[in-house]
């Protein structure tokens, strides 16, 4: 008779039909109770403590994959690391079930001893606990989120083993000699692994089911809040109105809003779910290098403790945006004049930087200098004449104009000014230090099939897009085929921090064109033209289309 003992391959299986439903039971206890989400902790941890290099790598991979597959990087992004993150998790389990199998195969004294499924489990629990109080994403004490995620693995751990003994012949029903028994066997183990999968299906799906329907208590951060509740006072929404620019260039349709709807904001941060800062109970401490230490509250922006607020239309770019990718949007900032604050905290002459932290672990730093010359740089409440969305910094964000997004701080938790610099969270990635944003050019659409008439010639209009961060864009020029640069027009902006949207009508020409732009920027400088990636300094190059009209 052959002897059949569970392999590598169906510890692999287990494996996945133990950990899928795994990561259901934490979604749902995530979203019911705020007991933190291994999976995405694990992730978080990852993108951290991995060297610069690896991420940045993995995330230009991930990037090419989503631009092969023609995907925005805006919509697909998160998605795409939320399924990296199940993967991964699941990955793990997959392999270690599978490593658990061959050691159960050769070391048959273990095999029958429930207490060895435990302590594995109890290793992981240990291990991920660990990960997750580091990202610190969960609303209830800490003690339960601990005994949760122990009570789960050990669950998991126990199962692993109980499933091998289910698959080994001992536990099979009535092992008959002979090659029938063994047949007998081998159906009975099917039909357990049907049912296993079966169960482990109907518990991911109502995990998941469950835990979608019911997201009301979203999962607050500990970092933030250690503050004692207070009744926030927020302003009433507003529906921002835009500057009246009479007579300001008509942009070309299909040329891509110029005041972005707040749900179309671009979104990059270093998280897979945003950090959830309770707004009664954050605080804002102000420290190191002052005369005078502040703690704020969220009151003291919003019942306006600074004067009267700021507000400025802005378009923000990430820096790993391609030339012509869409990680750039333009929406209204709220909030107050740094300067104002800091001149109540009074810096000390020695103080040269100010080092910001964030909830979800981001930091950097800004040069007081810079800060002192410029009266824009503001600590904004508001986006789009509403408190900031949890996804977008809430409660609290910096903006410093001329710079990428990797330089503002969202979620912002502490201040402390400092005589030495501390390098940012992507400059010690690699990253360039200043970041200052690069002027850029981007056509948005040549509209072959709105012809416009004039003087018995014909024009396609053609449009787009360009920026040089806050330093205004003079000119913008288009270029058909290897013909002259010719000036397109501007529209006016929505202020002197916001691109521009510009507009060449062409006089048309039948046949296979390739269309190019380029911009100057307020000061008369032209952009860059040659290509370049955009790691580290911010993507420079000119784009260009071909058009068969
Ligand atoms: N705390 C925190 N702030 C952050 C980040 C982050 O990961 N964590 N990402 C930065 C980057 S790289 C960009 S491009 C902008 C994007 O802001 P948005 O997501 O609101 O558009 O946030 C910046 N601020
Ligand atoms: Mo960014």
């Amino acid at each position: 008779m052959r002897k059949f003992q569970p392999n590598i391959l169906h510890g692999a299986l287990t494996g996945l039909l133990l950990t899928i439903p795994l990561i259901g039971l934490f979604f749902v206890a995530n979203q019911l109770a705020g007991t933190p989400y291994v999976p995405f902790d694990l992730f978080e941890w990852l993108a951290r403590i991995l060297p610069g290099d690896l991420v940045v790598f993995g995330i230009d991979t991930m990037v090419k994959i989503l631009t092969f597959f023609n995907l925005s990087i805006r919509e697909a992004s998160k998605p795409a690391e939320i399924l990296l993150a199940l993967g991964q998790f699941t990955a793990i389990g997959v392999v270690v079930c599978a490593i658990f199998y061959f050691v159960l195969r050769r070391w048959e004294k273990i095999r029958k001893n429930y207490f060895v499924g435990m302590i594995l489990g109890v290793l992981a629990g240990i291990i991920f606990l660990l990960i997750s109080f580091q990202i610190g994403k969960y609303s209830v004490a800490a003690e339960i989120s601990a005994l949760w995620i122990l009570l789960l693995f050990i669950l998991w751990g126990v199962c692993m083993q109980w499933v091998y003994q289910k698959l080994s012949p001992a536990e099979a029903p009535e092992a008959a000699a002979g090659e029938a028994g063994f047949e007998m066997q081998q159906i009975d183990r099917r039909r357990f692994l049907v049912m296993l999968g079966g169960a482990s299906a109907a518990i991911t799906v109502i995990g998941a089911g469950l835990g979608s329907l019911i997201d009301t208590e979203p999962a607050q951060t500990a970092a933030g809040g250690e503050g004692e509740a207070i009744d926030v006072n927020e302003p009433e929404p507003q529906t921002v109105t835009l500057p009246e620019r009479p007579g300001a260039v008509e942009p070309v349709a299909g040329t891509r809003d110029e005041y972005t709807p707040l749900e179309d904001h671009y979104r990059i941060d270093i998280n897979l779910s945003p950090p959830e800062i309770d707004g009664a109970t954050w605080r804002l401490p102000i420290q190191g290098l002052v005369n005078n230490p502040l703690t704020l509250d969220l009151n003291d922006f919003c019942q306006q403790r600074f004067g009267e607020p700021m507000h400025l239309f802005v378009t923000l770019a990430c820096i790993s945006n391609n030339i012509a990718g869409d990680l750039v949007s333009t929406t209204r900032w709220t909030g107050v004049p740094l300067q104002r604050i800091l001149d109540e905290a009074g810096p000390l002459i020695s103080a040269r930087h100010l080092l910001i932290e964030a909830g979800d672990g981001f930091y950097e730093s800004v040069p007081l200098e810079l800060i002192r010359s410029d009266e824009r740089i503001m600590l904004a409440y508001m986006w789009d004449g509403k408190p900031l969305q949890p996804e977008h910094g809430f409660p609290l964000r910096i903006y410093i104009p001329d710079r990428y997004g990797m330089k503002q701080p969202k979620w912002i938790t502490s201040f402390e000014l400092s005589a030495v610099d501390q390098p940012g969270y992507w400059v010690e990635r690699g990253w360039d230090r200043t970041a200052q944003m690069k002027a850029t050019s981007v056509i948005d659409v040549a509209a072959t099939d709105e012809v416009i008439e004039r003087g018995g010639q014909q024009y396609i209009p053609i449009g787009g897009i360009a920026r040089a961060g806050a330093r205004g864009i003079s000119k913008v020029e288009v270029q058909v085929d290897d013909g002259d640069w010719q000036e397109a027009q501007l529209r006016t902006p929505l202020s002197e921090l916001t691109w521009v949207l510009w507009r060449f009508d062409w006089p048309f020409e039948a046949g296979e064109h390739t269309f190019t732009v380029r911009c100057y920027d307020g000061e008369g400088e032209m952009q860059i033209a040659e290509s370049h990636p955009p790691r580290p300094f911010g993507a420079t190059g000119l784009h260009d289309v071909d058009v068969n009209v």
